[in-house]
């Protein structure tokens, strides 16, 4: 007979982060092992099948990411002609995004130390090798009060943390896949973005690349 692993034991199950030098930016190595990592990839697959993913334009530019993205969740987080926000529908073919899988929810409750559930599981997909994000901050929230969490799938790479305004001193960091990032008070309003992904790094997605989900809370609790 075939048990199945504990729940549990597909997480790090000493959860201490470890020092990335900025307070309240706490990295998780290998919170989620290969086990959960493969379950959550065959949930995205599902996911993608309501809501495929679409390459975003720049606000105003036109410009398009070097990544594509989806959502999942109440609200997705979309780039629009006019600028960053929300909406609850996919803007691109009119259908609720397909619902946040549970087992980033129970991620939410171990990590982000916060009273209400996410609203967005944004999904960036950096497919090919200028796969990159400029840095930026997440500031399109209501609460920003709670912590913004993420996930790395697939290849690693290099996660740049700067300041509070953009030319503030910076430093990089690797994330490879099944690390879990928290990114919350005093740093929540930081600069971050990433450098670039490091190609043939995992064997999690066959074809390669890196897949980031990012969990945030977008209105405030009532
Ligand atoms: O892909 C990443 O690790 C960064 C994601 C990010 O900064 C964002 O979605 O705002």
């Amino acid at each position: 007979m075939t048990l199945s692993k504990p729940e549990e034991e597909s997480r790090n199950s000493v959860a201490r982060p470890v020092d990335t030098g900025f307070a309240g930016v706490d990295l998780y190595p290998g919170y989620l092992d290969d086990v959960a990592q493969r379950a959550l990839m065959g949930e995205l697959s599902a996911a993608f099948e309501t809501a495929p993913p679409y390459r975003p334009h720049m606000p105003r530019t036109g410009k398009p990411w070097s990544i594509h993205q989806t959502n999942m969740g109440k609200l997705g987080w979309v780039s629009r002609p006019d600028g960053y926000g929300y909406a609850e529908a996919n803007e691109v073919n009119g259908a609720p995004w397909p619902a946040i899988p549970a087992a980033l929810l129970a991620l939410w409750d171990e990590l982000a130390a916060y009273r209400a559930p996410p609203e967005c599981c944004l999904v960036n997909i950096y497919d090919t090798a200028k796969s990159r994000m400029g840095l930026h901050r997440d500031e399109d929230e209501a609460a920003l009060d709670a912590p913004v969490l993420s996930l790395s799938l697939g290849d690693a790479c290099v996660f740049r943390v700067g300041g509070f305004a953009r030319g503030d001193k910076s430093k990089s960091f690797r994330l490879a896949s099944g690390d879990a990032l928290v990114i919350g008070a005093p740093s929540r309003l930081r600069y971050h973005g990433v450098d670039r992904v490091i190609a043939g790094s995992s064997r999690l997605i066959p074809e390669g690349g890196r897949i980031n989900l990012t969990l945030r809370r977008v209105t405030k609790p009532g």
